[in-house]
């Protein structure tokens, strides 16, 4: 059992994820659930998530979510959703209960409302917060001053599922309509059962360019016949983006992974704490990537 997740607001979901597992519970609940629990709060929404995340530049908050078990073809995602404050839990739907794999926009907004789905105005998905920065953006004609913050979480269960979910409301101010990476299979998230998972955070418009959620997986997937570690290829997809970028500076990106014996990883262009947690550790535990072009090791 093991449990990851972006950044130190992913604190409370990983302990909550840890808590649940200890339980017994299966990998896609505990996600789909301590996700949910970010989501709707306000508070962890200032990190552009969910309720209380930063909106559109037409003042609209428009969510973009997605889950993947290992299992193969198990995927769901919903993106540029309007009005619903825990979109993970429809993405679930999605991949439960439609015959498709990413809904958008009104129609995922429809789908939602007859799953039962609550569709709440606008002005509660705002925070005070993001209606002040909205108002700012608005005064200082439109200049962008946001971050990237999406919360990733994994979860590897006592049975051996894997189940990777992610959520945004993506770019502050974006254009409405505008999708990032998290939804898109291989890009914000990727999971294989017999390897491991993977999840992205960061500037999803350059992320969607280079697949590096299946990328990651990808190298697990053959360094797992050899040994080696989810940081190690972590830090190659971070690398081999340098790379082909060329020069010094790279766009935001924060990768995190967990392999199926519950090994953690990440890498990150910029400083990245992340949150985990696995059975041979007491508490949840938090990791900060200062030094991008530098590899952290872990001993787990
Ligand atoms: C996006 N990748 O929509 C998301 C936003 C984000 O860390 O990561 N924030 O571009």
């Amino acid at each position: 059992m093991a449990a990851i997740g972006t950044w130190s607001f992913s604190r409370p979901a990983v302990e909550r994820m840890r808590c649940m597992l200890l339980a017994g519970q299966n990998a896609t609940d505990v996600v789909e659930t301590a996700m949910a629990v970010v989501e709707d709060d306000v508070e962890t929404g200032r990190h552009i998530v969910g309720r209380g995340g930063y909106p559109n530049f037409k003042g609209v908050v428009e969510c973009d979510a997605a889950i993947m078990e290992g299992v193969p073809g198990r995927f769901g995602a919903v993106a540029a959703l309007q009005g619903i404050a825990q979109p993970c839990r429809v993405a679930r739907k999605v991949m439960d209960r439609s015959p498709h794999s990413l809904l958008v926009g009104e129609g995922a907004e429809a789908f939602a409302q007859e799953l039962g789905f609550t569709s709440e105005p606008n002005d509660n998905m705002l925070s005070d917060h993001t209606a002040a920065a909205y108002q700012d953006f608005l005064d200082k004609n439109k200049t962008v001053s946001g971050g990237h913050d999406t919360i990733g979480l994994i979860a590897l269960d006592l049975s051996g599922n894997i189940t990777v979910g992610v959520s945004t409301s993506g770019a502050p101010f974006k254009s409405p309509g505008r999708v990032g990476d998290s939804p898109l299979p291989g890009c914000g998230l990727y999971a294989d059962h017999t390897v491991g998972a993977a999840a992205a955070t960061g500037d999803g418009d350059k992320i969607m360019c280079y697949c590096p959620s299946f990328h990651v997986v990808q190298l697990m997937r053959q360094v797992s016949n050899s040994g080696s570690n989810p940081n190690e290829a972590c830090r190659a997809v971070l690398d081999d983006i340098q790379r082909r970028i060329g020069g010094d500076t790279c766009f935001e990106i924060g990768l995190i992974s967990l392999n199926i014996k519950g090994e953690v990883g990440a890498a990150s262009s910029v400083e990245f704490p992340y949150t985990f947690w696995n059975q041979g550790m007491d508490s949840v535990e938090e990791q900060v990537i200062n030094q991008p072009s530098s590899n952290t090791s872990l001993n787990n």
